[in-house]
Formats: structure tokens, C-alpha cells, sequence
């Protein structure tokens, strides 16, 4: 239990803190969480994007200490949403998490749209079938705490079951409009098993629920660019103090994706996020690209 001296602080998964009594974790032992370390990272969203808004307001610690964010995103049921993932690759680098961006159900359609978006970004992916091997995703796993994120029903917790056998995490199924049901209502840290072939500390997973939304209002407007590293280079040559949105007559942006150096719908979605910090954006979608496989869906 918590200590009455932590005051309002609040204790999230992944935060290292110290304990007084019985530390033993036998049936009916107690002890009580004195302190909570300085945390090596904060992953933080916001109900929605609007700071001045009481909603935009409401910022939730997502996960504390978190090495590696792992955009969860199915390839299909629910269709991908590429304006989900920009929002994950925001909130990753502004709190200084590494993505990894894991794209699943891949027996059901090809990642060849949403690899195609994300091409000049050097992102690393892993591709999950339910046969998949997972070699590869332990290797990246390992020696680090990850957290996956990801809409309701993309896969989080059977991918957690699949690396952590005995992680007994509840799966649920996908209605036919493509909406997970929500099956996962906390976050769990799950150590990872070690492998035969290497001694080395294969980390921990952290299944999270699934979100609608990846709110961003915690985000200044000049950080929002950090999530984009494939257009940050072109501001350099914009005029002082130039917000970058569609109305700015000599943004270097038009120009930079005019002349082939960036696709044009990451400009898209990159002004589609400035526009809905402000209350301008679409409230009911905000993750959708209309670039998406089965963005009209
Ligand atoms: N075809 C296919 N189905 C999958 C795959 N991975 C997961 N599923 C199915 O997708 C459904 C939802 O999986 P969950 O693991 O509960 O999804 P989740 O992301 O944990 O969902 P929430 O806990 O609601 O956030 C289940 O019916 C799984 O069997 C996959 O690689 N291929
Ligand atoms: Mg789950």
C-alpha cells in the first residue's frame, strides 16, 4: 500500500520505489511504498488534444521508466490507422522512449501501405502472424522495458500471452465493425522469459488497454514536429516564428514535400495535429489519415 507521507503522488507501472515492512510477498503480508525514484522517463497522454479544454487537461501517466514504445497496429480488423501511429511516434519522442513500431494480424492483409508511409523514417517494425516466429521481437525486447500501445483489439495481450506463457492476460474478440471490446482495463508489467540462447536480461513487457485516442495537448506545437523527423529538416528555411499550418503563405513544408523530399500526406497528418490542438481538428476521428488502407471504413 502506499504511505500516507506520498501525498497525492501517484504510483503508475514501471516506477522503481522503495518498501518498509514485510517484503516477503507471503499470503497476507504488508508493506507500504515509502518513496517513489526519480523516473527515467514518463510516457503521458491526454484525453484529448485541446489544452483549454478540461478534457485536454486530463493527462494520464501512461507508464513510467519505459525504454521502448511499441506502437501495436493491426494490418487489418481493426484496420490500421496511420494517424494513431504519428500520434504514438509524438508522444515516443517527446518523452525520449525509442518506437518500435509492431504490426500485427498479418495473415489477415500486407504492411505494404503502412510500410510505404513510413519509408524515409528509418522506423524500425516487426510484422506478427499467429505463427509467426518471435525471435526477432525478443531481440528487440531484450535488456529493455517496452510498452505497447495500441487500439482495442489489435492484439497487445495475445502477444503478451505468446512471449510470457504463463502471463494468463485475458484476450477478447473483434466486433464486426472492427472495435476491439476493451478486454484489458490496466497495465501489468510482465518480466520476460530468459532464452536458451542468450543470458542476458531479456527485459519486460507492459500490456497496457486499449485507447480510442491518443491525445496530445501535454505536447508543445514545436515538439509535435520531433514526431515528423523526416520534415523537421525543412524548417529551417521558414520564416521566423512561422507555425507551419496550411494558412502560412512561405512555410518551407510546401515546398519540401512539392519537390518530392517527404510524402505529402505526413504533411497532412502533421498539420491535421496542429489543427486539433487548437479545436479545429475532427473530434469524432482524429487518427484517421485519409491516406489509410480502408480509411473509409
Ligand atoms: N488473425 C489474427 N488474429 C489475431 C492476431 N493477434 C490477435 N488476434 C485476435 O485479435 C483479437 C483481439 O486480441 P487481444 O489480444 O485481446 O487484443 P488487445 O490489443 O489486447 O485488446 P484490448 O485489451 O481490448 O486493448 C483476438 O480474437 C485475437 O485472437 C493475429 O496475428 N492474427
Ligand atoms: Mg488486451
Amino acid at each position: 500500500m502506499r504511505a500516507r507521507e506520498l501525498g497525492r503522488k501517484s504510483v503508475v507501472v514501471g516506477d522503481r520505489v522503495s518498501l518498509v515492512g514485510d517484503t516477503s510477498g507471503a499470503p497476507g503480508a504488508l508493506a507500504r511504498i515509502v518513496r517513489i525514484a526519480e523516473r527515467r522517463s514518463v510516457l503521458r497522454r491526454t484525453a484529448e488534444d485541446d489544452a483549454t479544454t478540461a478534457e485536454g487537461r486530463l493527462e494520464r501517466v501512461v507508464v513510467a521508466n519505459a525504454d521502448q514504445l511499441v506502437i501495436v497496429s493491426a494490418l487489418a480488423d481493426p484496420p490500421p490507422r496511420t494517424g494513431f501511429i504519428d500520434r504514438c511516434l509524438v508522444a515516443a519522442y517527446d518523452a525520449d522512449i525509442e518506437p518500435l513500431l509492431c504490426l500485427t494480424k498479418a495473415d489477415l492483409a500486407g504492411p505494404e501501405a503502412v510500410l510505404g508511409y513510413y519509408t524515409e523514417l528509418e522506423l524500425p517494425y516487426v510484422l506478427i502472424r499467429p505463427d509467426s516466429d518471435l525471435a526477432a521481437l525478443r531481440a528487440l525486447l531484450a535488456g529493455r522495458v517496452s510498452v505497447l500501445v495500441g487500439h482495442s483489439g489489435v492484439g497487445k495481450s495475445t502477444l503478451v500471452n505468446r512471449l510470457v506463457p504463463e502471463a494468463d492476460r485475458a484476450v477478447g474478440t473483434v466486433s464486426a465493425i472492427g472495435r476491439g471490446r476493451h478486454t484489458s482495463t490496466s497495465a501489468v508489467a510482465l518480466r520476460l522469459p530468459p532464452q536458451p540462447d542468450s543470458d542476458g536480461d531479456p527485459g519486460w513487457i507492459i500490456d497496457t488497454p486499449g485507447v480510442r485516442s491518443f491525445g496530445l495537448a501535454h505536447v508543445s506545437a514545436e515538439s509535435l514536429l520531433h514526431g515528423f523527423p523526416d520534415l523537421v529538416e525543412a524548417t529551417v528555411d521558414c520564416p521566423a516564428n512561422c507555425q507551419h499550418t496550411a494558412e502560412e503563405a512561405d512555410c518551407a513544408l510546401d515546398a519540401w514535400v512539392a519537390s518530392g523530399k517527404a510524402d505529402p500526406r505526413r504533411l497532412a497528418s502533421y498539420r491535421r495535429l496542429l489543427a486539433s490542438r487548437s479545436g479545429d481538428g475532427d473530434p469524432r476521428e482524429p487518427e484517421r489519415n485519409p491516406g489509410d488502407p480502408l480509411a473509409g471504413s
